[in-house]
């Protein structure tokens, strides 16, 4: 069996308390998670402070950024078992976390190490009250030790979209992946070992929230700054953790978003792009679609077209042929999930398709399986149609104005993103501008340029990561003044 055991100051630390790793797909266990406590969170930080004003925070750039290179070969080297492992964690289809979850694991790495590397800074010449010339420039500190706690739904992409940026820019970090998804995150330890990222810089703390690792962390007044991907109500609770010693947060949380198709877009595509947005990772995205509205011209023929798309979704574990939908990621989560289809039901849905849960073979029937599900019919008090699900399902209500689709995307206090489908580029704009979020995908869906500006509006979170925005968080800018 399996042992996750915490990466503290370069080694594999097991503590006395474990808790047990489960596969998504048949729900055996499948390794033994090594739960932190204070202590040990007490002693990633001392290492983390450590690193930050040894050898990591006197380490030139441009060598820095040569280990965050080799950090990303060898994940790529490494392909297999970082792969196997996400696998093995959340039993998505292997296409999907080969072409998604494991790249993105290497670019995080790749993408900040060169903008850090050419990023310029401000600079000012002035004329003094004396008559003299000053001259000042900013640059760019490390934040700190930075807290990084991340959710399971696309593990290794998530936590190193954060620890990248902040490797990048010299701070050293204290990982707390999700008590469902602990692979990865341990693995990666090897890789910074086997490279030569110094001790104490990537470190990784196992364990829930409330009354564990996360917690403890998460108040630890050594931590300077926390980057937290995750539900808002957890955000919430970090946030006031964050308060005492009024340290920095940066958030990406959860939404509610809206799918938006007018009459004259490219059908097929249009059709194409919502069940991705919908269904994709068993519709775990946080940039997922759980609200359709379609012009009514095209309403009709668009719900029938999105069900025959839900039922040919290949319903089965990684390797499974033209597999297009794993299982959800746990047994409390699949409850969640088939709660909100009771929930419909309840408030009158029409069930255009799925509702329950599938028959499988039995070696897989303890897995934690759902049908893709469709829904019409609620108004938009219905209660699946304001809060986040995180399933395969999707509301769809007809619109007929322009002005009628902004209100009903707004009509939401999550603010994450949306996804427009037109051929009008006057109607594209106006959207775009007009419907309040940090991401607008116009007749496109996650299509991802890790130079941009990524977060959310509303609820959805706090700040914006990506690009040189990330820098804005994992660095403290410093005016230097000087006087010729
Ligand atoms: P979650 O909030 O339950 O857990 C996320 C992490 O926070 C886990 O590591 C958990 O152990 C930890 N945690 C929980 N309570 C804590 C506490 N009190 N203090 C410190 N740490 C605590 O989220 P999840 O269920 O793992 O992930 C799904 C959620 O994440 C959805 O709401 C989804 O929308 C959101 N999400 C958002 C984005 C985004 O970019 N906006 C991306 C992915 C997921
Ligand atoms: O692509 C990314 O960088 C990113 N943060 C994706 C988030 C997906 C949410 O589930």
């Amino acid at each position: 069996m399996k042992q996750f055991r915490n990466f503290i100051n370069g080694e594999f630390v097991a503590t006395n308390k474990t808790f047990e790793n489960r596969a998504p797909v048949d729900n055996r266990v499948i390794g033994l998670v090594h739960e932190a406590g204070q202590a040990e969170v007490d002693a990633a930080v001392a290492a983390a402070r450590a690193a930050l004003h040894g050898d990591w925070g006197r380490m030139p750039v441009a060598r820095r950024v040569e280990l965050l290179h080799a950090v990303a070969d060898e994940i790529n080297r490494r392909f297999d078992d970082f792969l196997e492992a996400e696998l093995a964690d959340t039993g998505k289809p292997r296409s999907l976390a080969a072409h998604i979850d494991i790249p993105r694991g290497a670019a995080n790495f790749k993408v900040f190490a060169d903008i850090v590397k050419n990023v310029p800074t401000e600079s000012f010449e002035m004329t003094t009250p004396d008559g003299g010339t000053a001259i000042s420039y900013a640059l760019r500190a490390p934040l700190g030790v930075v807290a990084v706690v991340c959710p399971w739904n696309l593990p290794l992409l998530l936590m190193t979209w954060k620890v990248g940026p902040a490797l990048a820019c010299g701070n050293t970090v204290i990982v707390k992946p999700s008590e469902e998804t602990p692979a990865t995150a341990t693995l990666l330890g090897e890789v910074m070992e086997k490279v030569g990222v110094p001790r104490g810089v990537y470190n990784v703390l196992h364990g829930f929230g409330p009354g564990s690792a996360g917690e403890f962390l998460t108040r630890h007044p050594g931590v300077n700054g926390i980057t937290f991907t995750g539900e808002t109500r957890t955000g919430e609770a970090i946030m006031a953790a964050a308060a005492k010693g009024v340290r920095p947060v940066s958030f990406e949380l959860g939404g509610k978003n809206a799918g938006i198709v007018f009459a004259d877009a490219d059908f097929d595509k249009a059709v194409a792009g919502i069940a991705r947005s919908a269904f994709e990772n068993c519709g775990q995205v946080c940039l997922g679609t759980e609200r359709v509205y379609v012009q009514r011209p095209i309403f009709d023929r668009f719900v029938q077209a999105l069900k025959e798309k839900a039922e040919s979704l290949r319903i089965g574990p990684s390797d499974a042929p033209g597999v297009g939908l794993g299982p959800l990621i746990s047994a409390e989560h699949k409850a969640k999930v088939v709660s909100y289809y009771d929930v419909a039901r309840s408030e009158g849905a029409t069930v255009v398709t799925g509702g329950g849960a599938p028959s499988m073979p039995p070696e897989l029937a303890e897995g934690h399986w759902v049908q893709p599900t469709i829904w019409t019919g609620l108004p938009e008090s219905a209660r699946v149609i304001r809060e986040e699900i995180f399933g395969p399902c999707c509301h769809i209500a007809p619109f007929d104005t322009e002005e009628e689709a902004i209100a009903l995307a707004n009509a939401t206090d999550y603010g994450l993103a949306t996804t427009v489908w037109t051929q009008d580029l006057g109607t594209a704009h106006r959207m775009a501008r007009a419907i309040d979020v940090g991401l607008c995908w116009i007749n496109s869906w996650f299509l991802r340029d890790l130079r941009t500006a990524f977060g959310g509006a509303k609820a959805s979170g706090i700040g914006r990561e990506g690009g040189v925005h990330s820098l804005e968080f994992y660095t403290e800018l410093r005016n230097v003044m000087v006087k010729l």
